[in-house]
């Protein structure tokens, strides 16, 4: 299947706020298996709309592969994610991201978290998330909100990513090796 063009820092689009889904149909269902061709070419184990350029409230993920290499995949589609709670509890893990290429910081986030979301068909679902999977939701549903992993770092560890992406822009393209 044909993947869609990721895109990464200075893009200012990374900072809209994606717009709910009105409706689910075949049109939608499309656009959200060729974002998990996307997902899976990239490699990446999460992927929401916004990184293809699209401000609407929709993420794909697997996160099986990750923990698991012969793993089968299985893919999950949420539409219109919510946070419904978040544990005290608190973690860390070691985030990377697709629009931000090459960098990798850790984050604390709350261990676990319950989300509310519709499903491929329309259906209303709730899951209680732990571990990569709590990791990856919570990254995700900020992309839906413009919001960047590196905005959890400090104020210096941020502008450092955002001033050397600038400089990357400023000098054209990387190059193919
Ligand atoms: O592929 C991805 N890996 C990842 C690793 C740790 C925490 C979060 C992620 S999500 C990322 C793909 C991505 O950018 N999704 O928005
Ligand atoms: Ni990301």
């Amino acid at each position: 299947m044909k993947t869609l063009p990721i895109i990464t820092l200075p893009d200012r689009k990374l900072r809209l706020v994606s717009d709910p889904v009105e409706r689910i149909d075949d049109d939608l269902r499309r656009f959200m298996d060729r974002m998990l061709a996307t997902m899976y070419d990239a490699p990446g184990i999460g992927l929401a709309a916004i990184q293809v350029g699209e401000p609407r409230r929709v993420v794909v993920l697997d996160v099986a592969k990750r923990e698991d290499e012969t793993a089968e995949s299985s893919p999950m589609f949420l539409v219109n994610p919510e946070i419904l709670s978040s544990s005290d509890e608190r973690s860390v893990h070691e985030e990377g991201c697709l629009s931000i290429p090459e960098y990798y910081a850790e984050v604390e986030r709350p261990a676990s978290v319950r989300v509310a979301f519709l499903d491929r068909d329309g259906k209303r679902q709730e899951m209680e998330a732990s571990g990569i999977l709590a990791v990856c939701l919570q990254h995700e549903i900020d992309h839906l909100d413009g919001k960047l992993f590196i905005d959890h770092l400090s104020k210096l560890k941020r502008d450092m990513v955002i001033k050397r992406f600038a400089k990357q822009a400023k000098l054209g393209p990387k190059p193919a090796l």
